[in-house]
């Protein structure tokens, strides 16, 4: 942890790369593991676009039900501690794989009365609480329950009349390539990768952090175990990032 926060106190800019394990001790469940999301669903089944033109009301039901369950969520110190450290004096940016919106909420309630937007991520795979139209350029925030009874009552786009769905990032899709290219940047620039929560499995965001190896920056790893990350740290702490994340930011601004 002494050598992490020499690393973080000698780099003007750190890009932050989180994934589900940051919203793990928010209640958000993650995807991979013991109580992972895909130990009771096949990724092909739901999080493909083959999935939603086969059956769109049985991906909105399982969307439907994770929406439920993440608004009944709340940012944990992780994301504050992340928060704290991208509203403080050096240039953080935090991209995150994470379409929870916990990482928003925290730099919300951090910032208070203050700018939240230092603190907003880059969402590279999307948000759960949007909507896209599957035909159109439709777009809109959407928190509400959705009507997934059959397809008849699920949400129809208002300009062209197609099926609407979940805006993230499914599979064999690509990603916003702006988005991307701002993460991409902003690691290549960094001095320090800080990676926390993600398996490090699922590219090109598992590739962002080597930008900053390529670059010349560090890596430091926070993650309870072993991903393939690991090899390529400079530094790995073991643990869960609700605790460590805090230790980590603990005093600098
Ligand atoms: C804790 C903790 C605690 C627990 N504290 N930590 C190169 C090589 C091989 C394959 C590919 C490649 N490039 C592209 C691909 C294909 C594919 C891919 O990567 N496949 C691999 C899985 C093999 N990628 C794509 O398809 C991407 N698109 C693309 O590349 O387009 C171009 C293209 C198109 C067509 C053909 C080829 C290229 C899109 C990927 C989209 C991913 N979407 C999902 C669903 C989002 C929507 C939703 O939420 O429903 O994104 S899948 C899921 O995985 C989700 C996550 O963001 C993503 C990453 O998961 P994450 O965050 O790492 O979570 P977990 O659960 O895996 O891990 C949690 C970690 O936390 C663990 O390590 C725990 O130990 C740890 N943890 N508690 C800290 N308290
Ligand atoms: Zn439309």
């Amino acid at each position: 942890m002494e050598e992490a926060r020499a690393l973080l106190a000698a780099a003007d800019r750190v890009c932050v790369l989180t994934g589900a394990g940051v919203s793990a001790e928010s209640g958000v469940p993650t995807f991979r593991g013991e109580d992972g999301l895909w130990k009771s669903y096949r990724a092909e089944d739901l999080a493909t676009p083959q999935a939603f033109r086969r059956d769109p009301r049985m991906v909105w039901e399982w969307y439907d039900w994770r929406r439920g369950k993440i608004r009944g969520c709340a940012p944990n110190p992780g994301h504050h501690a992340l928060a704290e450290l991208a509203l403080g004096s050096r240039s953080v940016r935090i991209v995150t794989q994470n379409v929870d919106g916990l990482h928003e909420a925290a730099a919300r309630e951090v910032a208070g009365a203050g700018d939240p937007s230092p603190a907003l991520p880059l969402e590279v795979h999307g948000s759960i609480f949007r909507v896209k139209c599957t035909s159109c350029t439709y777009r809109i925030p959407h928190r509400d329950p959705v009507r997934w009874e059959s397809r008849e009552v699920l949400p129809k786009c208002p300009v062209c009349g197609a099926l609407l769905r979940p805006d993230v990032v499914w599979f064999g899709e690509s990603l916003d390539p702006r988005i991307l290219s701002e993460a991409f940047e902003s690691a290549r620039e960094a001095d320090l990768c800080l990676v926390a929560g993600t398996s490090g499995l699922v590219h090109p965001a598992a590739s962002i952090p080597l930008a900053t190896l390529g670059g010349g920056g560090s890596l430091v790893e926070i993650n309870p175990t072993h991903t393939p990350l690991t090899t390529m740290a400079t530094l790995s702490l073991r643990g869960a990032s609700g605790e460590l994340l805090p230790r980590l930011v603990k005093g600098f601004d």
